[in-house]
């Protein structure tokens, strides 16, 4: 039997837009009480799939690959609060319709291929500080962050001692 691969289809800001989440999450860590993650680790999950039987992979590199070039454009100006998974996150004031609909046209593919997709409502966000114990104290981000993107990437979470290690598979855009 083969180990599951804990996959997920994710977009990863770029360079300087990572840069400064990791900034914000350092700033808001020790208030917060968790820590901040780093900046190659910075991106908005679309769909988490969970362990996944390797025999599946192969059809979701296909999809991945023949998923078309995005032209999005997500403004990240808000702060928020997960008590359960104690996360602060970044994220935006107005809804982003390009989002939803990437999240719902992916749910939907991934239905073909026989995933379920969640129960609970789509909340695009960043994670930024992890066992945080507390929201920050304002709701807002020092100063908006403004990024593009364009490409899917399905990406492999693997946990270890230092915490999350990310590794695309397929796709990319400013993925590691
Ligand atoms: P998080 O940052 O909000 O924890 C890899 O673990 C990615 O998948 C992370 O972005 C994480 O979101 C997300 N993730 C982990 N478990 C999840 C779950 N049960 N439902 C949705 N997303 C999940």
């Amino acid at each position: 039997m083969t180990v599951p691969r804990r996959l997920f289809f994710a977009l990863w800001p770029d360079d300087a837009s990572r840069r400064a989440l990791a900034a914000e999450a350092e700033r808001l860590a020790p208030q917060c009480g968790g820590y901040p993650l780093p900046a190659e680790n910075m991106h908005i999950t679309l769909a988490f799939l969970g362990g996944v039987d390797a025999s599946r992979l192969e059809a979701l590199v296909d999809l991945t690959r023949a998923w078309p070039t995005l032209d999005g454009e997500w403004t990240l100006d808000r702060l928020g609060h997960f008590p359960q998974p104690r996360i602060v996150w970044a994220g935006s004031r107005t809804p982003n319709a390009e989002l939803t609909t990437l999240n719902a046209e992916l749910w939907r593919a991934l239905g073909r291929h026989g995933f379920t997709s969640p129960q609970r409502e789509f909340t695009p966000h960043v994670s930024l500080v992890r066992q945080a114990d507390h929201a920050a104290t304002v709701s807002r981000l020092s100063t908006p962050i403004r990024w593009r993107f364009d490409h899917l990437a399905l990406v492999e979470s693997q946990l270890g001692g230092g915490g999350s290690h990310y590794r695309t598979l397929a796709g990319g855009g400013s993925a590691p």
